[in-house]
């Protein structure tokens, strides 16, 4: 798929005298800091790079960012889909840390379309993708990157069915969950349960096989699984914890998702459903 160039680049990364001291208080993040110091291998290597699509989210926006994991290790790259409220102003008033860079789109293009752009400007050896709503834990990072580190998996994909869930989940999406995790396990043979989690992280070699997604909007989500296994890489589901929306509503239009999932699995089992046809008229 054609990565559009963003409207614009703007790099958030304060040179400000305060960063180190907020850096170095900031000891929920040690354990992964210290991991992945093994990995580096030269001063200005970039082991991790955080992807968040924000579409609408003046509330939440700032915060996420201020949580996320600030080092020198780490980019984080948040992609503003044209949003129609004061997101980017939020996004503009971060106090600033590590690397921080702001990428905006001439034209909302939905949630896969945001990731693609992302991805397409990350330079760390893992990419992480999670949502701008704070309904993931920055903490959980260190879950879902390890696995790829150690070489375990290529694809974690963050479960709340593993973890915990404090999200109250509506009845339409977790339906969808279901029969999207039916569909995967019959045709691709593995059980996802959290199939539509955006807290997922991934190993850089998968980048080319992501950017040929085809599907712009939240199927996104469930495409990449499929690339994944259908390129025989290595997914693995591992425990997060979900929290409600505290602001804003779900982006969600389901008869679009549901649509654009039709269509996706049709495309990718294509040559199994003419098998089956096949098979049926030979008897
Ligand atoms: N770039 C981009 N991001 C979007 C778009 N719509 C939603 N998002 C982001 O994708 C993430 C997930 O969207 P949500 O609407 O929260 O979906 P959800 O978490 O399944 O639904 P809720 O539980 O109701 O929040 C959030 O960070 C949104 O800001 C969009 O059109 N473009
Ligand atoms: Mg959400």
């Amino acid at each position: 798929m054609k990565t559009l160039s963003p409207e614009e680049e703007i790099d958030l990364t304060l040179k400000n005298p305060e960063l180190k001291e907020i850096l170095e208080t900031d000891s929920r993040f040690q354990p992964l800091f210290d991991y992945i110091d093994q990995f580096k291998l030269k001063k200005d290597h970039i082991l991790i790079s955080i992807i968040l699509p924000a579409y609408n989210e003046e509330n939440s926006i700032k915060q996420v960012l201020e949580n996320l994991p600030h080092d020198n290790s780490i980019e984080i790259i948040v992609i503003d889909d044209k949003s129609t409220d004061n997101s980017v102003r939020e996004i503009k008033n971060v106090n600033g840390k590590a690397k921080l860079k702001l990428l905006r789109h001439k034209k909302n293009r939905g949630y896969g379309g945001a990731v693609i752009t992302g991805i397409a400007h990350a330079k760390g050896d893992v990419l992480v993708t999670m949502d701008s709503d704070g309904q993931h834990c920055p903490e959980d990072i260190f879950r879902l990157v390890e696995p790829i580190f150690n070489g375990e998996a290529d694809f974690t994909i963050g479960s709340r069915y593993l973890g915990s869930n404090y999200y109250d989940l509506p009845i339409k999406t977790r339906l969808g969950e279901a029969i999207i995790e039916k569909v995967l396990k019959l045709f691709f043979g593995q059980k996802i349960m959290n199939n539509q989690n955006g807290f997922r992280a991934f190993s850089k070699k998968l980048v080319p096989i992501f950017k040929k997604a085809r599907y712009q909007g939240f199927a996104y989500a469930t495409e990449t699984i499929i690339l994944t296994l259908v390129n025989k890489n290595k997914i693995v589901e591992c425990p997060v914890k979900v929290y409600d929306r505290k602001h804003g509503s779900s982006k969600i239009d389901m008869l679009e998702l549901m649509l654009d999932l039709l269509s996706c699995f049709l495309r990718y089992n294509f040559g199994k459903i003419v098998k089956i046809f096949a098979k049926r008229n030979q008897k």
